[in-house]
């Protein structure tokens, strides 16, 4: 952090000098305030994003081939069993905590409050949250684990994400074994370079992405911690997708046995045009690509079983070995830009206006080229995957609860459980089971509560 000649040194430097006009015409409190602004600044991530406004290169793709895929975890095959009883030993021991992206807005959605408020459950509008808090009480239940979580926000929900949880009592989880970590910022810059102001004493600043997850990890001294519980693999899921496996105990057990950093769970892509990130090999390492980085031609190309060549749909589901997380902590992800409108201080330092800006974050899956070794694992897109996005159309609030609906009709018939066809919505309670055969697995007998839809209860 810089202070005082050593900032304004700086901020010389690159011809930034002016930032300080507005806040020293509104008095010394002003200056004040904007110099611990000021000084939070990385410098060297603001070269970076300088250079990246007035210098861009082109992203430069790699020779690029598909992926070495593991099967679902749901399809039975050996390779699977070995990995599931690692998986679920690393899970007994405690070795293993979750972690969940909940720092972005929930504008796409219309939703005023943090995403994973929203109330998503079919028959009882369950949150987000509440569904995910079922399964990792579940989780805890099953292995008898300590099973930490933690829940990175955004300054924009980070009270009212703790404010939420304290409300609900935490869903029963103890309040000691969730973390909050709130995301770090970036100054948006002008298209010149320049740094905006909000107000005269106030940068303006936006979220600096999921990737942001990695930094703030560090300085919340959430690495160490976790560190000392004796946990040393992470489950990593976004708060969007209920469908979620959460803690899945093959998939765990593949990145464990094979010594992975970091890996990733894809679902297969059917349509060329489908706008998901995939994850490609460019013979040594896995990485995963835009789908607008790709042309047209190669994301259309079939492989010999008739299917696309590039299938491996990320899904932002990983496991991270705790070391690499740390290592990425310090790594300079690689920045990405967004030409936005934005609302800032006007020229005459007083009143605000909107202006031509850039804004900048960073993203979770650019560290998987980092790690020496990944597993990119299939999920069965109807069991694992159907995240609420928009308010209609795809992934949007009706598909994530059909979706739901679906899995549990399944899940039902197969444990033999009357009653799963008909009208109405049907529904497992939160953290009834974690998927088919452990509802099968329950000894308690599944109850119906019929009020016109039907949530299954333990
Ligand atoms: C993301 C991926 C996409 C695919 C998809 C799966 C990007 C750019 N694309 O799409 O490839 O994997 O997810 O659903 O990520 N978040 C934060 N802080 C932020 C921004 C987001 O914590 O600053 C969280 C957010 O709360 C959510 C998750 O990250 O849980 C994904 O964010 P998104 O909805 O903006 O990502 P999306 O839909 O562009």
């Amino acid at each position: 952090m810089l202070h005082g000649e050593e900032l304004r040194a700086a901020l010389q430097e690159r011809g930034l000098s002016q930032v300080w006009m507005a806040a020293e015409a509104s008095g010394l409190a002003a200056v004040a305030t904007l110099e611990s602004e000021l000084a939070r600044i990385d410098w060297d991530t603001y070269d970076r994003q300088r250079r990246a406004i007035l210098h861009p290169k082109e992203a430069e793709l790699p020779e690029i081939a598909p992926p070495n895929l593991v099967e679902p975890s749901c399809v039975s095959t050996a390779d699977h069993q070995e990995a599931r009883a690692t998986g679920e030993m690393a899970l007994r021991d405690s070795k293993v905590a979750i972690l969940t992206v909940a720092g972005g807005q929930a504008s796409r959605l219309g939703f005023d409050g943090p995403k994973g408020a929203f109330p998503l459950g079919p028959v009882s509008g369950a949150s987000l949250f509440q569904i995910l808090a079922g399964q990792i009480r579940r989780l805890r239940q099953i292995y008898d684990c300590r099973l930490p979580w933690i829940i990175q926000t955004g300054p924009g929900n980070h009270e009212e994400t703790q404010t939420y949880f304290a409300k609900r009592s935490f869903f029963g989880l103890g309040e000691n074994t969730v973390q909050f970590v709130c995301q770090g910022t970036l100054p948006a810059l002008s298209p010149k370079g320049q740094l905006l102001l909000s107000a005269p004493d106030r940068l303006f600043r936006n979220p600096d992405g999921h990737g942001g997850v990695y930094r703030a990890l560090k300085r919340a001294g959430t690495i160490s911690s976790l560190r000392k519980l004796g946990v040393h693999t992470l489950f990593y899921c976004q708060v969007d997708n209920p469908l979620v496996w959460m803690g899945d105990p093959v998939f765990l057990g593949h990145h464990l046995l094979q010594k992975a950093r970091m890996s990733v769970k894809v679902v297969e892509k059917t349509d060329p045009a489908e706008k998901v990130g995939l994850v490609v090999s460019d013979g040594e390492r896995n990485l995963c690509v835009e789908y607008s980085d790709l042309s047209e031609e190669i994301q259309a190309q079939r492989a010999e079983d008739g299917g696309l060549l590039y299938r491996a749909g990320n899904i932002a589901i990983h496991a991270f070995e705790l070391d690499f997380l740390e290592e990425m902590a310090e790594a300079n992800l690689p920045l990405h830009l967004a030409q936005k409108e934005i609302r800032c201080l006007a020229s005459d330092g007083v009143t605000t206006t909107m202006r031509e800006g850039v804004k900048f974050e960073t993203f979770v899956f650019d560290a998987l080229p980092l790690a020496r070794h990944s597993v990119v694992q299939m999920a069965a897109r109807d069991q694992e995957f159907a995240p609420v996005k928009n308010r209609a159309g795809v992934d949007s609030i009706l598909t994530s609860k059909q979706a739901l609906d679906t899995r549990a009709r399944g899940w039902l018939t197969a444990a033999g459980i009357d009653g799963a066809a008909g009208e109405g919505w049907i529904e497992l309670e939160a953290g009834l089971c974690l998927h088919g055969p452990d509802l099968k697995s329950r000894r308690t007998p599944v109850q119906w509560q019929v009020a016109g839809h039907r949530l299954a209860q333990g």
